[in-house]
């Protein structure tokens, strides 16, 4: 085997994954896998998700790889520090890749990494394997997009490697390499529909501050639409999900591209239920309706917050109005709509919280999910607060997702502040849409007051000490269902 490729998302080891229960393959692995194999090399997937550490370990020893390529992002780093161990007590090469690694590169060579690939693995794994067979870790001057330790125990980071320009001429992920029906099983006995991820585009030309543009910058390349429809006439023919999640970051970017996507879909008989993300001012009503017409069931808005002044500071680029009409219409064409939110982004007030709350009862979502603001390096947003960043414990014991920020409202004010916004829009979904025991309802109208009262208490505790440093922190996503 030239190189085995792992990742580190274990799902029976995450209480939190465990209760979503909505597991997908990592396709980067499997767009790295299909491209190397085309090109020759014989590659190995290690799946983790339904496997454990000592599954991997097991897989070192009894198929020897001589390099192991893992993909980490901040959710699966630990796992990926764990596994990198176990790769260097065998004397195997480590490669890393992902969204994690470009900006801890140095961090991930000290642990024992010896290269970071920056950006898309394809072309830079076809040059780098050959390379680590022949020369080992020297020479490695000339590789593009790599970050690497040079004999005197300097880390130097190469050029970057030029992106892949057409997306379409490589081969589809290798889905085959895993075990696919697994995934959809799981679907089907949480949810009760199986469901196959597919990623059509990569990159997003936006700029909302705390997204990560680790992988792909801020280029945006599509594929070919007759391809991306063969893509998914196939995964209908092997494997008949009952649903498909576009994973692209706004799916519906290109207008032109979006309706000849559509046609070719048609042409090829391929209707599939499915999910997706876009914005909202990504959407119009031919748009919509045309969403409906390929069986779209729910399309997510990463509406973040309902404070005008909160978005322009994001650089989100989008209108609070903007949102609810197009959240409204989304609804009125048949389309479930499912909205991100987030709280304590740097200068957020309670008053924009409020604005936020109101927002949403005005949008009336059918489903939305709530985080708390944290800052990815790499980011905007990680600049701007750099300062004040606080990291409990070193680097190999937390995330980015573990950061806090100093000055900030207390975890305990935003687990209140949730508590609030959860029940105050699930009441008023409740007034509206009907259905809803008086019981429940009451219960609700409790969470609301405790939520509110909490935030006050909190806010209280703030002042009286002074206003001292107060730490922001993750609170597990909520989401409200109607
Ligand atoms: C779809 C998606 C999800 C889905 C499903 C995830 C899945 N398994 O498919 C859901 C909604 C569940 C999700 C959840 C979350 N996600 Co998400 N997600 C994505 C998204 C939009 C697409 C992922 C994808 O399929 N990419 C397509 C493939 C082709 O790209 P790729 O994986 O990066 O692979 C390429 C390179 O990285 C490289 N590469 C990959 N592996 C390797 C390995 C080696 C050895 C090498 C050399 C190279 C290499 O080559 C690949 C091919 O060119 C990305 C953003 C993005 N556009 O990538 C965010 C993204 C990965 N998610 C992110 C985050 C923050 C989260 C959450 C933490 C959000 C939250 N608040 O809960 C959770 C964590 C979930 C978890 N347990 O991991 C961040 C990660 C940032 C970081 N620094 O780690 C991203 C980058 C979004 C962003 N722009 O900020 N996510
Ligand atoms: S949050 Fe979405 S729209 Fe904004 S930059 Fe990231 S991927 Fe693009």
């Amino acid at each position: 085997m030239d190189l085995l490729l792992a990742h580190g998302y274990f799902l029976y080891d995450d209480p939190h994954e465990l209760q979503v229960m909505k597991p997908y393959p990592p396709l980067g692995i499997l767009y790295i896998s299909s491209y190397l194999k085309s090109r020759g090399f014989d590659i190995g997937v290690f799946d983790s998700t339904f496997k454990s550490l000592s599954d991997f370990e097991a897989t070192l020893d009894r198929e020897k790889p001589s390099m192991v390529g893992i993909y980490v992002n901040m959710m699966t780093k630990r796992n990926a520090l764990n596994m990198i161990q176990l790769c260097k007590s065998r004397n195997i090469y480590v490669i890393l890749g992902g969204p994690d690694p470009p900006y801890y590169a140095q961090e991930y060579l000290d642990y024992g990494a010896d290269i970071v690939v920056k950006g898309e693995g394809e072309l830079t794994l076809e040059e780098l394997i050959p390379h680590l067979t022949q020369h080992g870790l020297t020479q490695l001057e000339n590789i593009q997009g790599i970050v690497w330790r040079d004999d005197m125990g300097n880390t130097v980071t190469n050029f970057p490697r030029p992106q892949i320009q057409d997306l379409s001429a490589h081969p589809w992920p290798d889905r085959e390499a895993i075990d696919i029906p697994e995934y959809m099983r799981i679907w089907k006995e949480n949810h009760g529909a199986s469901s196959v991820s597919v990623i059509q585009a990569r990159g997003c030309p936006y700029t909302c501050t705390w997204c990560s543009h680790s992988v792909f910058g801020n280029t945006h390349r599509r594929r070919n639409p007759a391809d991306a429809a063969d893509e998914v006439l196939w995964i209908k023919e092997t494997y008949n999900p009952d649903m498909l999640w576009y994973a692209d970051d706004v799916f519906t970017i290109n207008f032109r591209w979006f309706f000849q996507y559509a046609d070719e879909l048609d042409k090829r008989g391929v209707r599939i239920p499915f999910e997706c993300i876009s914005r909202a001012d990504r959407l119009n009503k031919k748009v919509i309706s045309r969403l409906a017409d390929m069986g779209c069931y729910r399309l997510w808005n990463g509406s973040e917050s309902g404070s005008q002044q909160v978005l322009d500071a994001m650089k989100r680029k989008v209108k609070v109005a903007d949102v609810q009409a197009k959240t409204h219409m989304l609804q009125e064409a048949g389309i479930e709509a499912g909205m991100f939110i987030m709280l304590g982004y740097h200068g957020e007030t309670i008053k924009d919280i409020e604005d936020t709350v109101e927002h949403l009862k005005i949008c009336n979502p059918d489903v939305f999910l709530t985080t708390v603001a944290y800052p990815i390096k790499g980011t905007p947003y990680y600049a701007e607060v750099e300062a004040d960043v606080l990291r409990s414990g070193s680097w190999v014991d937390n995330a980015d997702r573990d950061l806090t920020i100093a000055g900030r409202y207390s975890k305990r004010f935003y687990s209140f502040a949730t508590r609030w916004m959860v029940n105050e829009v699930a009441l008023n979904r409740a007034n509206i849409n009907g259905g809803v025991t008086r019981k429940r309802k009451l219960k609700m109208w409790a969470n609301t007051k405790i939520g509110r009262l909490g935030m006050a208490l909190t806010q209280q505790q703030r002042e009286n000490q002074g206003n001292p440093v107060h730490t922001t922190g993750p609170i597990s996503n909520v989401e409200v269902v109607g």
